[in-house]
């Protein structure tokens, strides 16, 4: 596959509106397939146009859209003992963290200045830092007012659930077209384990009682929301030894219910957090025994494999967090809202999402004509796009895939700490990316130093430059295809 004919990264770094507009027309579509529609087949194409631009409920549309969080919500109403909201560290990327709590004017002005810059925004979420629902004045009228200013951003809210059901009928009204709920169990002798107390109708629970009230509360909320065609995600926080095997369970009773999607997510424990399970010790999952779990859990509700456990204030793409070039003494006190930039990024991206989709297809089926029958794990540096582009000491993560003859899976991420610092490459690093690069055959990037190949390469893991810049899957098909000594032209003949 040829080099983009329209860059996703000359867009989200132009400045003007009639420059993006400009830009899309003279480049044109990459390919004959302009016009299809990148829906999935398995998919009606009223849900279909819920998720194509919400980057969390669609891993096609996490390679072109972001997401922003306001954290207006402070309030809690439970104790999950892997949450600390005390805790704040600007570097760190994790439910609950937070470094500038809101009231909803500023929250507004902060929507305006991140929309007015950042193209591929296409959702507003409120996830915290405590929970959306409890501290639901603040997240209403939030959402009230964001939608006056800018109508067509996708409204999404994330909840432990308890006050969930007594809101159900305001979210419908405020057109949220999106809740997540933390699932992390079903049966209250695991939930006793996981949270502390819960603070219901003025009351304070603890123990059993308090996990039975909190499970109630989420199975109601979700049947509610599933009734009135809101579309559910399901959050669980996988906990080795507490909750891990039970999570089939969780799968089963909330597909049962309508939810849309499942996310199952490490647990983030460290002492440094002050968290019950970081002081106890409780370890989290690592990236085989999440992969492994989720590999069960095919077959039953959907999975989402890719996300990336959002601080409640993130901003931009998932996993590149441009959080900090937002804080609020960095937005002008008086500021209109002014959509060109997202207008203008959309028009973009449809044509080159339909030239992705193709490219794809084809990837796919040249895979499945093949009669081999070993899969690869690929690891793929990115910026976005869908493409292969980014170098491999700027990556602060990558993409993994699964290639076979059945398709190419996006499987997960796995999070490092750049290897380039200056310009430089640290050897300390590499240690830990090899480290966080377990289980991987090869790694795609745009670019790659011979020092870290070679290191890469002792260690059992190759890398290359080779497809820098093409689509994921047509390099990865190619490189299926060239790995079990397929010629290609006879493959797809
Ligand atoms: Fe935010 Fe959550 Fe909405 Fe997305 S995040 S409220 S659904 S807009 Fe997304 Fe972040 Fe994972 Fe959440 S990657 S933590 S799933
Ligand atoms: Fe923390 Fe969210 Fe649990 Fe509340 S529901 S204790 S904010 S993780």
């Amino acid at each position: 596959m040829s080099a983009p004919i329209i860059s996703l990264e000359s867009l989200t770094n132009t400045t003007s509106s009639g420059q993006l507009l400009t830009t899309a027309k003279s480049g044109g579509c990459a390919s004959s397939s302009c016009g299809l529609s990148s829906r999935p087949t398995d998919m009606d194409s009223a849900t279909w146009e819920k998720i194509k631009d919400h980057p969390c409920f669609s891993e096609e549309a996490h390679h072109y859209f972001a997401r922003m969080h306001v954290a207006v919500a402070p309030g809690c109403n439970i104790q999950c003992n892997y949450c600390n909201r005390k805790y704040d560290c600007a570097n760190e990327s994790r439910p609950g963290v937070v470094s500038e709590k809101l009231t909803p004017d500023q929250a507004l002005r902060k929507v305006i200045g991140v929309a007015n810059e950042v193209p591929q925004l296409s959702v507003l979420g409120i996830a915290g830092p405590g929970d959306a629902c409890y501290d639901w004045k603040k997240t209403r009228a939030t959402f009230e007012r964001v939608a006056r200013e800018i109508p067509d951003i996708k409204l999404c809210i994330s909840t432990n659930g308890l006050a969930l059901p007594e809101h159900v009928d305001e979210l419908a009204e405020l057109n949220i077209s999106h809740v997540t709920i933390t699932i992390n169990m079903v049966d209250p002798a695991v939930g006793e384990k996981i949270y502390p107390w819960i603070f219901y109708r003025h009351r304070r629970y603890t123990g059993i009682g308090a996990a039975k009230i909190l499970h109630e509360r989420q199975m109601l909320g979700l049947e509610m929301l599933s009734e009135r065609g809101i579309l559910t995600k399901i959050n669980s926080v996988m906990i080795p030894g507490v909750n891990d095997q039970h999570l089939i369970e969780v799968n089963k009773c909330v597909k049962e219910r309508g939810a849309f999607l499942h996310n199952v997510m490490p647990l983030i424990s460290d002492p440094a957090h002050g968290t019950r399970f970081g002081l106890t010790g409780q370890r989290g999952p690592n990236a085989l025994e999440l992969k492994a779990l989720q590999d069960r859990l095919e077959g039953g509700a959907k999975l989402m494999r890719h996300c990336r456990q959002c601080r409640a204030d993130a901003v931009g793409l998932l996993g590149t967090d441009r959080g900090q070039e937002f804080t609020l003494d960095q937005i002008p006190l008086e500021l209109g809202y002014n959509g060109g930039k997202r207008h203008a990024y959309r028009e973009v991206v449809a044509h080159i999402r339909d030239d992705h989709l193709a490219a794809k297809n084809q990837a796919i089926a040249t895979l499945a004509s093949m009669s081999v029958r070993g899969s690869l794990q690929v690891a793929v540096a990115t910026k976005g796009g869908g493409r292969i582009n980014e170098h491999f000491g700027h990556a602060k993560e990558f993409q993994v895939y699964e290639a076979s003859q059945t398709g190419i899976k996006f499987v997960g991420h796995r999070k490092i700490e750049p290897y380039c610092r200056g310009g430089w490459g640290e050897e300390g690093t590499l240690g830990g990316i090899i480290a966080a690069l377990d289980g991987i055959d090869i790694v795609l990037c745009a670019k790659i130093g011979d020092c870290p190949k070679q290191q890469l390469m002792e260690a059992g893991i190759r890398a290359t430059e080779a497809f820098g810049y093409d689509y994921i899957e047509t390099a990865i098909s190619a490189l299926y295809a060239a790995e079990y000594g397929i010629d290609l032209s006879q493959a797809t003949a």
